[in-house]
């Protein structure tokens, strides 16, 4: 088990659309139990393997809050098969551009159907922060940020940034060596 590094914004590898697990096997439980290191470490509540570099269509989510037992949760190939109509807003981030917090409109409630890590098929109703975390991450494996739902505005600010601090830590570290 490893903390893997998490890619940032203006990572290009953030825009691609993850493959399908064909097989769920050692590979895919190994790469999950570091998801889940990385995930508890950053903190943060879900996490995609692209989000580590690894463009699998594999999810890890807990949503236990800091005094409850651990709840940890695996999605293989999650996919959304019905949205409601109503929509709800909630504050959302994300560990791939940290320490930015917005407002996000989104179904309130979802079903998804997924694989466990026995391969099983599974199909779940989900509201609330479920909901959000759950389209978050699965807008994550088809190379969608949570700023593409925000104004461009906004967006095109918040990507500005990054971008900067991007190029900045690079300089430096061409200093350094
Ligand atoms: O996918 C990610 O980038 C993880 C992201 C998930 C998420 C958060 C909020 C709404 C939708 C999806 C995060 O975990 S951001 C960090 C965070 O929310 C958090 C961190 C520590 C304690 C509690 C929450
Ligand atoms: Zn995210």
């Amino acid at each position: 088990m490893a903390v893997r590094e998490i890619i940032k914004l203006p990572d290009k590898r953030l825009r691609l659309s993850s493959e399908s697990v064909k097989r769920v096997d050692a590979g895919i439980r190994a790469l999950v139990d570091d998801m889940f290191e990385t995930m508890y470490d950053a903190p943060g509540i879900g996490l995609a393997g692209i989000q580590i570099g690894v463009p699998k269509r594999v999810v890890v989510m807990d949503l236990s809050k800091k005094d409850e037992a651990q709840a940890p949760r695996v999605f293989i190939n999650p996919e959304v098969t019905w949205a409601s109509k109503e929509q709800a807003t909630h504050e959302e981030g994300c560990l791939s551009i940290p320490e930015y917090y917005e407002e996000v409109e989104r179904p309130v409630q979802v079903k998804v159907k997924y694989l466990d890590l026995d391969g099983k098929q599974h199909e779940i109703e989900a509201d609330g922060l479920f909901a959000t975390c759950l389209q978050h991450e699965i807008d994550h494996i088809n190379g969608i940020l949570f700023i593409d739902h925000i104004s461009k505005l906004k967006r095109d600010r918040v990507i500005k940034k990054f971008t900067k601090a991007a190029k900045a830590a690079k300089a430096a570290k061409k200093v350094e060596a």
